[in-house]
């Protein structure tokens, strides 16, 4: 497939995707020889809370023993084996790639860190999930969400400078949505956690969203150069434009750009899908 389509998000999510398919067990995780040669964790702290993920080396795509611990002050509080919600699914320390270790972060600014634990769920594209865990000070235990990401992943980047990480991903439903996996173009996403839970924040990044929208128009061009039809990019494209609240100016540039004979019949399908996925409000 072509992979000349991409967009520089896109890239990321790629990149982390092949790094699965290569194969996880070149994963730079510690390895620990202390129970069996194939045993590994991937470990991360911050102040007195220490995480670490232990597992088996896959056998048959299968990651054995899977265990989470996490320890504050040198005391476990939590020790949860088989951690992952199905055994196919693959510890892969952070999704983005950028460490090899398991992130330990305040992300919602309470002093209090969280803990992300990513995993891949094998197959050639799909799927991704973080669990993330937050520590409840009145059961003294730690309590979990599971975010999915779909065939991407996130980055967790200061997008706005305030100290505390965002979740820098792309909406996944616009995958196949319009066309083939290597062709879809996917608006902008960004979350942040508060409250024990993941907000879509979004709209509160126009300029970032514009950035997005630019270059989902230029690889838009490029994949016409190429001999496809765009759809997909076209799509994201408006998708990021209702975003910004400039819907009717998306309209008018995909209407002038996009003159296949099913042109009538995109157009009602992308209004439609737009309006399910919350763009169109
Ligand atoms: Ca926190
Ligand atoms: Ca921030």
């Amino acid at each position: 497939m072509n992979v000349l389509y991409t967009t520089p998000t896109m890239i990321t999510s790629r990149s982390f995707i092949s790094q699965c398919l290569i194969g996880l067990a070149l994963l730079s995780a510690t390895a620990v020889f202390t129970q069996t040669a194939t045993a590994e964790t991937i470990t991360g702290q911050l102040g007195n809370v220490r995480a670490e993920i232990s597992y088996e080396k896959p056998e048959e795509y299968k990651y054995k023993n899977v265990r989470l611990k996490i320890i504050r002050a040198g005391k476990t509080v939590l020790d949860q084996k088989q951690l992952q919600e199905n055994e196919y699914d693959r510890p892969v320390g952070n999704i983005s790639g950028q460490e090899n270790n398991l992130p330990v972060r305040d992300l919602d600014g309470n002093k209090e860190p969280e803990i992300i634990a990513d995993f891949f769920t094998g197959g050639a594209h799909c799927c991704s999930y973080s669990l993330i865990y937050r520590y409840d000070k009145k059961s003294q235990k730690y309590i979990k969400i599971r975010h999915e990401w779909g065939n991407g992943g996130y980055r967790l980047r200061d997008l706005d400078k305030d100290g505390l990480p965002e979740f820098d991903s792309q909406d996944d439903r616009f995958a196949y949505a319009f066309t083939a996996y290597a062709a879809s173009g996917y608006p902008l996403q960004i979350w942040h956690y508060r409250q024990g839970k993941m907000v879509n924040v979004t709209r509160r990044y126009p300029k970032l969203i514009s950035n997005h929208a630019s270059e989902l128009w230029q690889t838009y061009t490029q994949a016409r150069q190429q001999g496809d039809d765009g759809k997909g990019f076209l799509a994201a494209y408006l998708a990021d434009k209702y975003l910004l609240g400039q819907g009717q100016d998306g309209w008018g540039r995909v209407q002038q750009a996009y003159k296949n004979s099913d042109r009538t019949k995109f157009f009602a399908d992308l209004r439609k899908f737009l309006r399910e996925t919350g763009y169109i409000r």
